[in-house]
């Protein structure tokens, strides 16, 4: 397995658990380092039992350097260039290292989300150059894509359907053997443009759908109506499933995957773009109403709770709330952030009672579980003023009312 991250841990560590010798591989000496000392360097329910399991049982090893295996899977990031483009140096770099050790009849999986047409004319394609082996004559060339939810990873790499394209039948067969030790649900086989096309639509379906309920705020302001109640009542239709509007799409994944799908055509003006858009301008928005909530105000200090990019994960990449706090950087406020489960933030974060000393706002950007639980009464008593800004439908209004909030609700 080479890369150890999101995916490649655990994934390596369901196999190690289900028969095979597994052997993880990354560049990353610190993950190495804690790995081999059996430490999990990556906070997701269940995934230190299984790499425990798999480690003591001598299952799997770890290591900076690859050996000859029977099977190679590629599970490296493919993040997004300023130009948005796909950066494949990681996959590039792990086809480098397998053209050392590839042998006749070896598999290679290719794991990492990459443009239609990635495995065969980056992977099969250097592979030849680098050892004269041809994919699918020599040995197996497949793309298995993930398709988990961080914060259920393991409990999904195990029940969710699966789709796996091969470069012929006998490489998406045989990828489907490895697979199926741990997957209980149905894999499905199919070519490997269409499984790499296949995991792209299903984030960007999310995104579009994401954009239009994000437009549709936008829409229902100009109405005055409130969004979220269009939403529910829309969603009480069988055959409507409306997701939320939100501060902006963060993470890993959604707001990359879509760019990759334009990556090797010249269509213009098309729907993926706009939605990207229009979820890229979400934080521009949510900066603009704390501007007006707060305009009259001197000295003006906001306290912004949330700083992952979705609730109850620490997972900080992509966070809109970066982005937020880029724009409200523009101006002069005392900008405060409170999130007390966020991995590896940009900015400095505060501890509660500290951020919300003196505020005049108070925004909630992400609806971690654990924010329920705070003391509405400790807020109030905090702040210099009691403005409360929900951009997720987090909190009860007839609660905040109570305790003299005034409400703005995205
Ligand atoms: N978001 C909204 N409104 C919503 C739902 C989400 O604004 O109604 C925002 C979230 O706050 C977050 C972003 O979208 O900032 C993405 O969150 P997410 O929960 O939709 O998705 P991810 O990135 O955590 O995981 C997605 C999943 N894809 C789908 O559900 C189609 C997951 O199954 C994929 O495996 C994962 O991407 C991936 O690795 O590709």
């Amino acid at each position: 397995m080479i890369g150890l991250g999101y995916i490649g841990l655990p994934t390596a560590s369901m196999l190690a658990n289900n028969g095979y010798d597994v052997l993880g591989v990354d560049v990353n000496e610190e993950v190495i380092k804690k790995l081999s000392s059996g430490d999990v360097h990556i906070e997701e329910p269940d995934l230190e039992g299984i790499f425990l399991n798999a480690f003591n049982s001598k299952k799997i090893k770890v290591s900076k350097e690859l050996e000859k295996s029977d099977v190679f899977i590629i599970a490296v990031p493919t993040p997004l260039r300023d130009d948005n483009k796909a950066e494949l140096k990681n996959v590039v770099s792990a086809i480098v290292e397998i053209s050392k050790y590839i042998e006749k009849n070896n598999l290679v999986i290719l794991e990492s989300t990459s443009p239609p047409g990635t495995t065969e004319n980056l992977v099969g394609k250097m592979i030849c150059e680098n050892t004269g082996y041809v994919a699918g004559r020599d040995y197996m060339l497949a793309f298995c894509p993930e398709r988990v939810l961080p914060g259920k990873i393991v409990y999904e790499l195990i029940n969710n359907k699966r789709i796996i394209g091969g470069i012929n039948k006998v490489s998406a067969e045989r990828a489907r053997d490895i697979y199926s030790s741990f997957v209980r649900s149905e894999i499905f086989l199919t070519d490997l443009k269409t499984a790499e096309l296949v995991k792209l639509v299903e984030n960007t379906y999310r995104d579009i759908n994401i954009a239009f309920s994000n437009e549709l705020t936008l829409i229902s302001q100009d109405y005055g109506i409130d969004i979220w109640e269009v939403i529910k009542f829309a969603n009480m239709h069988p055959r409507v499933n409306i997701l939320n509007p939100g501060p902006g799409v963060g993470g890993h994944c959604i707001p990359i995957d879509p760019w990759f799908i334009l990556e090797n055509i010249s269509r213009k003006d098309t729907l993926i773009e706009k939605s990207r858009k229009i979820n890229n301008n979400m934080p521009v928005v949510i900066a603009d109403k704390i501007k007006r909530i707060i305009g009259s105000y001197k000295d003006t200090k906001v306290a912004l709770f949330g700083a992952s990019y979705k609730e109850d994960i620490g997972d900080t990449r992509e966070s809109p709330t970066v982005a937020i706090i880029k724009e409200l950087k523009k101006e002069k406020i005392d900008l405060r952030v409170y999130d007390p489960i966020a991995d590896n933030f940009k900015y400095e974060l505060s501890e509660l009672e500290a951020s919300l000393k003196d505020a005049d706002l108070l925004v909630l950007l992400v609806g971690h579980r654990l924010f329920k639980n705070i003391d509405l009464g400790l807020i109030a008593d905090l702040m210099r003023h009691k403005n409360i800004f929900d951009t997720r439908n987090f909190f009860d209004l007839s609660v905040l009312q109570i305790a003299g909030f005034n409400y703005y609700k995205i």
